[in-house]
């Protein structure tokens, strides 16, 4: 009898303390990038705001206009509101030792989303929720020295100066390239990450160098950029100048299927339910790998077309 009894009051407090986790309602600060870098950063702000929504989370969203002190700002604001925990997509990867020691002085735990930074103590911050993007630049470097022969005069169109994944895609491509003399970068430079300083970059290239016929962009935003000035240039992007790039929106495939695309490799965005899951496992005490890495998969105009239909960003 006395075992039937323990049992029971075992259930009993299973359910109420699972009652308890469920019902409370968490406060989370999220500090985008945000500013106009376009498709890819829109659909990762689409994905956190559609979960915070779906696990009843009350979400405080700041918009760091792609400048660090305003995200620095976001994140000592969160800390005076007292949040349960935050998330940061941090737009560079250097000077963030002070303020996440803030956070942690504060008992906040902070989860990066979709860019890692560097720092000497990763105690700091409890996981980087990101793609890998050395393997990124790895993986594009490769389709493009198979599908130039291993000789190409190359326009690398870099993202943000001293973001994480501008520095690891630029990092992987080289270390492809390197084994390839033929496969050469004439022109690199950054196009912020978005269209229009893409296509002004691209613009400049075409004129100094008659002699471009591949472009590397960091994301698809710049690539779009840089089809555009192939186009004005009275070439053919796809043709005359092949074009790969980074992220897999929609507009890259939609690209692929018209020919001014040839390659893209996707970098996940979707990222806002196991941000949250992964902080709310974290503020109960949970442990996570430093880097929980997001896979990504490469496509080309021979699968874009079965592929687009399917594209969830
Ligand atoms: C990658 C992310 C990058 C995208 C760009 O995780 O930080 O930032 O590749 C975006 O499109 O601007």
């Amino acid at each position: 009898m006395k075992r039937k009894l323990a049992f029971f009051v075992a259930l009993a407090l299973c359910f109420f303390v699972a009652l308890g986790a469920s019902a409370k309602t968490y406060t989370i600060g999220f500090a985008q990038t945000g500013g106009n870098e376009g498709a890819w950063r829109d659909a990762e702000t689409a994905s956190v705001n559609a979960a915070a929504a779906d696990m009843g989370i009350t979400l405080k969203f700041v918009d760091g206009q792609e400048k660090q002190e305003n995200q620095i700002a976001a994140l000592r604001s969160f800390i005076a509101q007292k949040v349960d925990g935050i998330l940061l997509a941090p737009v560079v990867a250097t000077g963030w030792d002070d303020i996440l020691q803030e956070c942690k002085d504060a008992k906040i735990p902070v989860v990066l989303l979709d860019r890692g930074i560097e720092t000497s103590d990763d105690s700091l911050y409890v996981c980087k929720i990101t793609s890998d993007f050395v393997t990124e630049g790895r993986r594009v470097a490769t389709w493009l020295t198979v599908k130039m022969g291993g000789k190409a005069n190359i326009a690398e169109l870099q993202g943000t100066p001293g973001a994480d994944p501008a520095i690891m895609r630029q990092k992987g491509f080289a270390e492809v390239i390197a084994d390839f003399p033929g496969m050469k970068i004439v022109k690199s430079q950054t196009g912020n990450f978005n269209a229009a300083d893409g296509k002004q970059v691209m613009e400049a290239f075409l004129k100094a160098d008659k002699t471009i016929n591949a472009v590397y962009a960091h994301n698809d935003d710049m690539a779009q950029g840089a089809i555009q000035a192939i186009q004005e240039a009275g070439k053919k992007p796809g043709k005359d100048i092949i074009v790969v790039s980074i992220d897999g929106t929609k507009q890259a495939f939609t690209s692929m299927v018209a020919g001014t695309q040839n390659a893209v490799c996707e970098c996940n965005p979707l990222l806002g339910k196991i941000g949250f899951e992964t902080l709310i496992g974290a503020i109960n005490g949970k442990t996570y790998p430093k880097w929980v890495v997001q896979l990504d998969g490469l496509y080309d105009q021979n699968t874009a077309k079965s592929a687009l239909p399917t594209r969830k960003y």
